[in-house]
């Protein structure tokens, strides 16, 4: 997995990479020059990509320093070559010499060698210290204790509001001793984002985006504007539906929602409390359930065997397409369940280990509808690198982190009853009077989880500027959480606790705008896959499951990788050259409709009011 915040440093003194030069470079010497940082980077890369699938796969001391080690090597090299390049700035250059160029500049660590070994050190650490966090209740120990994969099921499925506050409460318990060594990174990771000239680690990550830093921001801001009302009559209804299930523990004054009784720990995704919140059923139709159909139809197999049938079906979607099926190492390498004996990174990701074909997940996959999501975004991820990998290395990547993080979810959007039926998953397609609850159980995925996906950066884009201390960290994440959620803690959280420090991204240092671009973008392609396949009719109805011509346009646009500007991959596969949420808007249309008429007749407001 290619992280966009990959960490630099330098080998060469500034003095000796600053001197002047008397003759101008030519072309040909910057064709070179790219030719030999690819080959670098590409071999520096895989060696950390192979110590980090160790880190992430067997959390140990041992296996911590190693990565930072081979991390270290990675980051010293590129600052190295960044600071190389300058001798090439002011030339005019071939376009894709000059993207490359571009490309390379959006990176920079300290160039104290130091600071660069503890920048890393620092890194592993808090990425282990995630890892390895477990809740042990009351009279627990051991074997007993909980890791954030059995978390997740009990938080999806308890329905007792004392043992999910509990649940909860064990979890942020983990994060506080984060905090001293989050503070640290900021400090390391903004002096090197400083030194290559940008404000701060968030300016850095906002100049990913082939627009300015305010430019992208501005856009964050035009979408949310466009999906806020949206988001505001879900939250309303739930808000309602959860005070009917569970009265005063679900009510406050203020109108903003209990965190712990959305069915996730971060109140991120709502899909798992469905059940609470759907309409009464209409004529004789109930709602499936996927846990139950692919409970049965995998069957009682080991729990590796069940992992591997989930991402097969994974992997039969993009087969279907016309894609080639995953490499045999992909099902001997990857980590599909928790191994019993050792510690590991439980939170999904996708790797490309050798930036060819060394393609593998890793992940602790139960058989749920929340894993059956995750394992087709992984794979998307895969698929991706795999289509990119003949680029030149600094083109393999997402046309920009969002395309990356949308590829898998805009084919699941795909996973619609008649796809389920063709997988003999279920029996009978739902009549037309179910697409109300249909719409709403992806609703309270896809759209609870917009705000969610908005402010994890808003808080880190303050902290990286200043504009909030470490003593505040807490106090302003909260701000966020309730500001654009309308969601509250159980109970005031005091800087003692850091309860970012809960989510898998902080430690991890992912950044996590990619993720609200995600929701929007998957909506983009999914439409324009439908259309490919030759779909007509409502678009939440549309599965381009087996649609060659829809694989087709996908496969384009996965095989440019980054070596374009997103604003013409995005043109090619969808017709509009930038983010656009009109495609999310009409998918939930009807639903949109249907919640206002609820919350009118309900008589419920919208909206909620944070304390000041
Ligand atoms: O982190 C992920 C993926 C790995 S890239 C599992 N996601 C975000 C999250 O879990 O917070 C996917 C959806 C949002
Ligand atoms: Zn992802």
């Amino acid at each position: 997995m290619k992280r966009s915040c990959v960490l630099l440093a330098l080998l060469l003194s500034p003095f000796a990479l600053a001197q002047p030069r008397s003759t101008p470079p030519t072309v040909a010497e910057a064709k070179a020059f790219l030719e030999r940082a690819e080959a670098d980077l590409l071999t520096l890369g895989n060696e950390a990509a192979r110590a980090g699938w160790v880190q992430a796969t067997y959390i140990t001391d041992d296996t911590e320093a190693l990565a930072a080690k081979a991390n270290e090597r990675l980051l010293t090299k590129t600052n190295e070559i960044v600071i190389a390049a300058r001798r090439f700035n002011g030339m005019k250059l071939p376009p894709d010499m000059a993207r490359k160029f571009m490309l390379l500049r959006l990176n920079g660590s300290p160039t104290d060698p130091k600071l660069v070994a503890e920048l890393t050190q620092v890194s592993t650490a808090l990425d282990g210290m995630y890892g390895k966090g477990k809740y042990c209740p009351p009279g627990k120990s051991g074997e007993d204790c909980l890791g954030i994969d059995q978390i997740d099921v009990l938080m999806a499925k308890s329905r007792d509001p004392k043992e999910l506050q509990d649940l909860w409460e064990g979890w942020h318990r983990i994060s506080p001793p984060m905090r001293e060594k989050y503070a640290r990174l900021v400090e390391l990771s903004n002096q090197g984002a400083k030194e290559f000239g940008f404000k701060d680690t968030g300016d850095l990550w906002r100049s990913n985006y082939d627009m300015t830093p305010a430019q992208f921001s501005a856009e964050l801001e035009r979408t949310w504007a466009q999906l806020e009302p949206l988001y505001k009559e879900l939250h309303a209804y739930v808000r309602f539906k959860l005070i009917e299930k569970y009265g005063a523990a679900a009510e406050r004054p203020d109108g903003m929602i209990p965190a712990y009784l959305l069915g996730n720990m971060w109140a991120q995704e709502w899909g798992n409390i469905y059940d609470v919140v759907a309409p009464a059923p209409t004529g004789n139709y109930k709602m499936y359930n996927l846990e139950a159909a692919l409970n049965q139809q995998i069957g009682q197999v080991t729990p590796l065997e069940a992992g591997k049938k989930m991402a097969r079906y994974g992997e039969g979607f993009f087969t279907s397409l016309g894609f080639e099926p995953l490499p045999a190492t992909f099902w001997e390498r990857s980590q599909f369940i928790k191994p019993r004996d050792r510690d590991v990174v439980c939170h999904a990701s996708a790797w490309d280990v050798d930036n060819d074909q060394d393609l593998r997940i890793k992940m602790c996959i139960k058989v749920n509808a929340d894993d059956f999501t995750t394992v087709h975004h992984e794979e998307g991820h895969n698929f991706y690198q795999r289509a990119y990998r003949k680029q030149p290395y600094i083109f393999r990547g997402g046309a920009n982190d969002g395309f990356h993080e949308a590829i898998g979810d805009s084919i699941a959007l795909s996973i619609t009853p008649d796809y389920l039926k063709k997988l003999k998953l279920i029996d009978e397609v739902p009549p037309v009077e179910a697409d109300i609850p249909l719409q709403l159980r992806t609703a309270l995925d896809k759209i609870a989880f917009l705000p969610f996906g908005l402010l994890i950066d808003k808080w880190r884009w303050q902290v990286f500027s200043g504009e909030t201390k470490s003593a505040d960290y807490n106090k302003a994440w909260w701000a966020l959480r309730e500001k654009y959620q309308g969601i509250a803690p159980p109970t005031p959280r005091p800087e003692t606790d850091f309860d970012p420090g809960a989510k898998y991204h902080i430690p991890g240092n992912v950044p996590y705008a990619r993720y609200f671009l995600a929701r929007i973008y998957q909506f983009q392609f999914y439409k324009a896959m439908c259309d490919a396949s030759g779909y007509k009719g409502p678009l939440n109805r549309c599965s381009f499951y087996g649609s060659k011509d829809a694989g087709a346009k996908l496969e384009a646009m996965l095989e440019a990788g980054q070596s374009k500007p997103w604003q013409e991959t995005l043109k090619a596969m969808t017709g509009e050259d930038h983010l656009d949420a009109g495609p999310m808007l009409e998918y939930f249309d009807p639903l949109y409709k249907w919640l206002k008429e609820q919350n009118a007749a309900n008589k419920v407001k919208t909206g909620w009011t944070p304390a000041p």
